[in-house]
């Protein structure tokens, strides 16, 4: 098996977690953690490194964790990641999945209480039992179980990629068994929502070819429990907890099925009230005559889910739009958008580097954008207040500006930005002054302290920072992460009203867990004209990537190439940025 550098770097941030909870000399923790982070945004190729024994030339992988990793690449396993999980009780590391409960809490909850589960911690605090412990208050337990009901509450849900990934690895197998004509990823994975609850997987195969193809399902190596086996359905558990159906359908049911199954139910709904319009009964399967209907029409043939919506007299609707949102109505006028595409992005502009907290060079970081074809690069990292972040200080914004300058030098054609994400401090004000703010070509302005606010508090806050002349955009916008911290109460409606009348942009910050401006507030956005930003919030090369999924959200925001700034040339980016 291949080891790719994403499973070690796991690994390794196990091995540091589970060293935490264990209260282990804090710099060993640190050097896992730091191992894990090198790893993952390693330039080179990880077995060839350790292959030639060079792996300890790297800066942070030193002899100890240098074998420990040769170890795992060259056998598949790691003597010491697997004694420490036997060294502690297997419930503890989920325990820090609650908001706001680290390793510390963790072990005094287990050494002075003997709590080694949720469910147990969930007990505890609601018998009162936390308070008296050291460096626990009523307010500590009363976070705990707001903490818990909000991991109760996703239980059930995964995030896209984690989702996806598992889904375009089964699909590939299917793809290669014998008599398996069309297999397509279906349901909320197609229409690209933010979270999945399961997958939904279609083939299109001759009936006599079902059985083996849905035995080689069910035996997959992914696959952990088969909940049901049938010819035509199958329902498994993946490894990763996600369930995951399959369904297989003739080739003349495949358009249909295809558009059934990939939903929304809201919009499959709609579709078939317009079917019966016409006099034609719609389902999974096919369009047969209504009964009792007016007129005898005539079965439209359809062979495409596009035939599908053509003989309903509706353009074609991109199944990111699938949410009975008004897609109906602009497709019946031809009115829909085009919508935008990853490779209309041309840079981007919420990147960090190691001035902050970031692990890749500027230099890394420009090459890495490059490689994927843009044309520019906005860094911004943290001002001085994020301490936690490695925030700049003023001196060091000025080194920042001197290492751009001379990377720039080296570029043709290739532009970097001068930015920096500056911090929305409690009052709404700036964590520069002025004359900081006033240095930079852009300013992306966030909050990451003091989250408990009221929503008047919330929103005074972000407009009143909004209307700073210096600040370009705002930084993901509502705080929220998916499946563990809801967004802070905020008016965004009059949030997006402020950064219309003052015209700043917004950004959709795209890492899979923010992935905010949420889908549904871009389309405001939209009608108010307000440029966004599409950033990954990279922390290394590798996270530049992550705009692919704030791409899918400007999809399911009806956003067209237009709209999205960093689609823009240089020209026109310089335009707005001087406004
Ligand atoms: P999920 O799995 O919660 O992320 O969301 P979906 O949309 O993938 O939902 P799922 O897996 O329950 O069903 C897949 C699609 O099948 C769904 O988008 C539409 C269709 N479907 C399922 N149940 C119904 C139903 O009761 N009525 C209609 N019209 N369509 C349904
Ligand atoms: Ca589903
Ligand atoms: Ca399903
Ligand atoms: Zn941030």
């Amino acid at each position: 098996m291949k080891m790719d550098k994403k499973h070690v770097a796991h690994i390794l941030e196990e091995i540091g977690t589970l060293l935490d909870l264990r209260g282990e000399n804090s710099f060993k923790c640190r050097a896992y953690h730091n191992a894990a982070r090198t790893i993952e945004s390693l330039g080179e190729d990880l077995e060839q490194l350790v292959r030639s024994g060079e792996l300890t030339n790297v800066k942070g992988i030193g002899k100890g964790i240098g074998d420990k990793i040769t170890e795992l690449v060259t056998t598949g396993r790691m003597e010491y990641h697997e004694e420490l999980k036997r060294s502690l009780p297997p419930g503890l590391p989920d325990m820090l999945r609650i908001q706001g409960l680290g390793p510390k809490k963790v072990k005094v909850l287990f050494d002075q209480l003997g709590i080694e589960s949720i469910a147990q911690l969930k007990q505890a605090a609601e018998e009162h039992r936390l308070q008296n412990l050291d460096g626990f208050g009523a307010r500590t337990e009363e976070n705990i179980l707001v903490g818990i009901d909000s991991l109760e509450r996703h239980a059930d849900r995964f995030l896209y990629p984690v989702a996806s990934e598992a889904a375009r690895r089964i699909v590939e197998s299917l793809k290669r068994l014998p008599g398996v004509t069309a297999c397509e990823i279906t349901g909320s994975l197609r229409r690209k929502k933010e979270t999945i609850g399961d997958i939904d997987i279609l083939v299109s195969a001759s009936e006599k070819q079902r059985k083996p193809i849905m035995q080689a399902f069910s035996s997959h190596e992914e696959v952990v429990r088969v909940i049901a086996q049938g010819e035509t359905k199958s329902s498994v558990t993946l490894r990763i907890g996600i369930n995951c159906d399959v369904r297989i359908v003739s080739k003349a049911e495949f358009p249909f099925a295809l558009n059934y199954f990939t939903g929304s139910k809201e919009h499959n709904v709609e579709m078939r009230s317009r079917a019966l319009a016409k006099g034609w009964s719609l389902n999974e399967y096919g369009f047969s005559p209504a009964k009792g209907g007016k007129g005898k029409r005539r079965i439209p043939e359809c062979t495409t889910e596009n035939d599908l919506y053509r003989a309903l007299g509706l353009e074609f609707v991109p199944p990111e739009l699938r949410e009975e949102m008004g897609e109906f109505e602009a497709a019946e006028q031809g009115m829909l958008p085009e919508l935008v595409e990853l490779k209309d992005l041309r840079g981007t502009f919420h990147c960090h580097t190691n001035f902050s907290d970031g692990a890749n060079s500027l230099a890394e970081m420009v090459a890495a954008a490059q490689a994927l074809g843009w044309s520019y690069l906005g860094i911004a990292d943290h001002s001085h207040s994020a301490a936690y972040a490695g925030g700049l200080s003023p001196a060091r914004v000025r080194a920042q500006f001197k290492e751009i300058e001379s990377v720039q030098k080296r570029l043709k054609g290739f532009r970097i930005y001068r930015g920096s994400e500056v911090d929305i401090l409690s009052d709404g004000s700036l964590d520069f002054n002025d004359k900081i703010l006033a240095s930079f070509d852009y300013v992306v302005a966030s909050i990451h302290s003091k989250f408990k606010m009221n929503e008047a508090e919330a929103t005074k806050r972000i407009i009143k920072a909004l209307k700073n002349k210096f600040v370009t955009m705002l930084g993901h916008p509502t705080g929220r992460l998916l499946l563990s911290r809801d967004p802070y109460p905020v008016n965004m409606t009059e949030v997006l009203q402020a950064a219309a009348d003052y015209g700043r942009a917004i950004e959709i910050n795209a890492h899979p867990m923010r992935l905010d401006l949420d889908w549904r507030l871009v389309r405001q956005a939209k009608a108010k004209k307000i440029p966004i930003f599409i950033n990954p919030d990279a922390h290394n090369t590798e996270g530049l990537r992550d705009v692919e999924y704030g791409v899918n959200v400007a999809r399911k925001g009806w956003l067209s190439a237009k709209d999205v700034a960093n689609t823009w040339s240089q020209r026109q980016i310089d335009r707005f940025f001087q406004k």
